[in-house]
């Protein structure tokens, strides 16, 4: 919520990735700002030089910062004004590092050591699930187009969707039932909205937006999982105003993208 209205009791967080107005890896960042009702600016889609931003914050030339951070490999990254060395800004990168770091100031990591530690170990299994989908459109090489790797495409789509999507599925769903009596099937850990639920709630989301047919014929064999959990999490006050706004941008040439061929057939 890039709201300024909201009173200032957190930092200023800056969400650094690429413009465009595409959810990609930053909207991992994104909903648990939007899930804590904490603003943040989201810096190359609020500034006219959002690109430039992002290619000098990863030039391979950099070795890091005027304020002593180190050269960041990819966005997003967070940047936080005063929380670095000698009061100067933090810059930190890594989906799940960002997450984390997040999650324990936003007090959506696990209310204690165990349960911070499955909270992590299940965002990163959900991101691992995210790469898989992003690789079954640039199975051979990430810069060059899915036209030029479409062959490849098939075959990786079709052991995605037969094997890979009903195993990674098949284990969230195992997950909320043996955290049933405390999350009811609405959360993964515990019985309170983690990191963890907003990132397997985005990548289903995904997934059913780049696989339609191969999710819809799936999801009733995993009940808890779309039924309860899927709901419950967009059902959330604060998610469900925010996938309401014009904040959520759609999915369009991301990690998710809809290539009716890709999809069961
Ligand atoms: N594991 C990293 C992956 C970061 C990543 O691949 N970022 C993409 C955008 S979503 C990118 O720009 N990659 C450029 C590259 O890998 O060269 C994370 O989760 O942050």
């Amino acid at each position: 919520m890039s709201s300024s209205k909201k009173a200032r009791t957190h930092p200023q967080y800056e969400l650094l990735y690429w413009p465009g107005k595409m959810p990609g890896r930053g909207e991992f960042i994104r909903l648990v700002f939007e899930a804590a009702g904490v603003s943040y600016r989201d810096v190359s889609n609020e500034e006219e030089n959002g690109m430039k931003i992002i290619l000098d914050m990863i030039s391979p030339e950099s070795t890091g910062d005027s304020d002593s951070n180190p050269p960041v490999f990819a966005p997003p990254a967070l940047r936080i004004p005063g929380e670095g060395k000698d009061g100067k800004a933090l810059l930190i990168y890594q989906t799940p590092s960002i997450l984390s770091y997040l999650g324990d100031r936003l007090g959506l990591a696990g209310e204690d050591e165990a349960e911070k530690a499955w909270v992590l170990s299940h965002a990163l299994t959900a991101l691992d699930l995210n790469n898989e989908a992003h690789d079954t459109h640039h199975p051979i090489a990430v810069a060059e187009f899915y036209e030029d790797q479409k062959e490849e495409s098939l075959k990786k789509a079709k052991n995605f969707r037969e094997v890979r999507i009903p195993k990674f599925l098949g284990f969230f769903e195992r997950v909320l039932k043996g955290n049933e009596k405390q999350g009811e099937g609405k959360y993964l850990v515990g019985s309170k909205l983690s990191f963890a639920d907003t990132t397997v709630w985005h990548v289903l989301n995904g997934l059913q937006f780049a696989f339609p047919k191969e999710l819809g014929s799936r999801k009733k064999e995993f009940p808890t999982l779309f039924e309860t959990f899927y709901q419950s999490v967009q059902e959330q006050s604060r998610l469900k105003e925010y996938l309401a706004s014009d904040r959520r941008f759609p999915f369009s040439q991301g990690i998710y993208r809809y290539y009716p061929e890709l999809d069961r057939q």
